[in-house]
């Protein structure tokens, strides 16, 4: 029954995909920014039409419903039914803090407000149609580092409102937090090429990401999967969309990967989204039917689509890492999944992965001292010695401290705090943790000549 609504919904989907094809088609642009080399840019030609954005082409409360009407009859266990009434109930809704009702779900409204100690600014690349960069709810959320691949300018602004969408979702469920959105542009009308997607995925890793939110699918491509995989192996959490196909992951780029969080969709009675796409690489689902979030020119609009739900993990990996700055992807990965409570077949399934994470009672213990091992230390040139750091309380949830030297002249650190003496002379070594405590150890380095005299 549900392969039978899904084969009608498809065609429906196909004919939208390829209108907003013939007018995506754009002039390759991209081989000039490819700074790896030849390639990616002997990708171009096939993969222009294939970077579709994955929202349902769902806007306004009017085509919502019509669309509701045409499948509702087509499944006993439709998601669909429920998100016609999420539809008056998120009316009902809007008038609470957040906009998206998935922060509530999700439990980032009591999780979020815990981190506010934490120091830590950790920035989140939307890889998508650029961003509103004037909108009131996002303008001072957003990095100047930007890149609009498009136009080839560093103003990523959004002539299509998709990005701006996952950009307020970001923005919303990390309130009052130092997560900041860097946009990159490389879709226009609902079409991105492989190649702007790959570079767009490498600027943003050159540029200090920690997190990359692609909620766009197509072919799977190997030179664009290839350019995540650099992403990942940097040390960069890649958030992607499972995408609404109603299809397997397998047939889908980069959703088919490992080791991206693969993010599936769901609405707010727990049920899988129509058009969600599933599989084996489906890490989570999350909120993505009729979320509310920003839209161009200042407003706000409805959408739904896996574009949504990702980005609303997206912004739960910037938490994690604001606390724990130093989680590698496959660790922030592990943390998610360690929170999700589990929907639909029991343990892991190929709709809802994991399930979605409730982060509404998850603890958090804010450090309130640092101390280091030594307060001074004395070495010889070219010998070196181990800072260890204890935070209290024992039971932290951020085991995070930095180390830094004030003299790089005289001793280096490392991240982990080991110290080596240059030249002689004097340096303090700082350890500072996520939320801004510090612990000074002085460091005295003597030359090796000096002691033979
Ligand atoms: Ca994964
Ligand atoms: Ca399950």
């Amino acid at each position: 029954m549900r392969g039978f609504k899904n084969k009608a919904l498809k065609a429906a989907c196909a004919v939208f995909a390829f209108s907003y094809g013939v007018l995506g088609v754009m002039p390759s642009i991209c081989s000039d920014k490819d700074s790896s080399g030849t390639a990616l840019s002997g990708n171009i030609t096939n993969s222009i039409s294939e970077g579709c954005i994955s929202s349902s082409f769902i806007k306004t409360a009017s085509s919502f419903d019509s669309n509701s009407s045409n499948i509702s009859g087509t499944s006993s266990n439709s998601a669909f039914a429920g998100n016609t009434k999420q539809f008056a109930r998120s009316k009902a809704s809007k008038g609470g803090e957040y906009n998206s009702w998935g922060v509530y779900t999700l439990g980032f409204n009591e999780f979020a407000p815990k981190l506010t100690d934490y120091t830590t600014t950790v920035k989140v690349a939307v890889i998508d149609c650029g961003v509103d960069m004037d909108h009131p709810f996002l303008k001072d959320r957003l990095t100047s580092d930007g890149y609009d691949f498009i136009d080839h300018d560093y103003y990523p602004n959004d002539k299509d409102g998709h990005g701006t969408h996952v950009a307020g979702i970001i923005a919303d469920c990390t309130r009052g937090l130092n997560v900041q959105i860097m946009p990159i542009r490389v879709m226009s009308n609902n079409y991105a090429a492989n190649c702007d997607i790959s570079v767009g995925v490498e600027y943003a890793v050159n540029h200090g990401a920690d997190v990359i939110n692609l909620s766009l699918n197509g072919a799977p491509d190997i030179y664009r999967e290839d350019a995540i995989q650099y992403a990942v192996d940097a040390g960069v959490v890649v958030v992607v969309s499972a995408g609404n196909e109603y299809d397997d992951v397998k047939n889908w780029g980069p959703a088919q990967l490992k080791d991206v969080i693969v993010v599936s969709n769901m609405d707010d009675e727990f049920y899988s989204a129509w058009d969600t796409n599933y599989g084996s690489t489906v890490d989570v689902c999350a909120p993505g039917v009729y979320v509310y979030s920003c839209w161009n020119d200042g407003a706000f609009e409805h959408l739904s689509g896996t574009s949504m739900s990702a980005p609303h993990i997206s912004a739960l990996a910037a938490m994690l890492l604001i606390e724990n700055p130093s989680l590698t992807p496959a660790q922030v990965e592990k943390k998610i999944k360690s929170y999700a409570k589990d929907l639909g077949d029991d343990g892991w399934d190929k709709y809802y992965g994991h399930g979605y994470p409730d982060m509404s009672e998850v603890k958090v213990v804010v450090p309130e001292k640092v101390e280091l091992s030594k307060k001074s230390a004395y070495i010889k040139v070219g010998k070196s010695v181990n800072l260890v750091y204890s935070i209290i309380p024992s039971d932290t949830t951020s085991d995070y401290v930095s180390f830094k030297s004030s003299n790089s002249n005289v001793a280096t650190v490392s991240a982990k705090g080991k110290v080596k003496g240059i030249k002689a002379g004097k340096a303090t070594i700082t350890a500072t943790t996520a939320n801004g405590l510090t612990a000074k150890c002085t460091v005295t380095v003597t030359d090796d000549s000096n002691d033979k005299q």
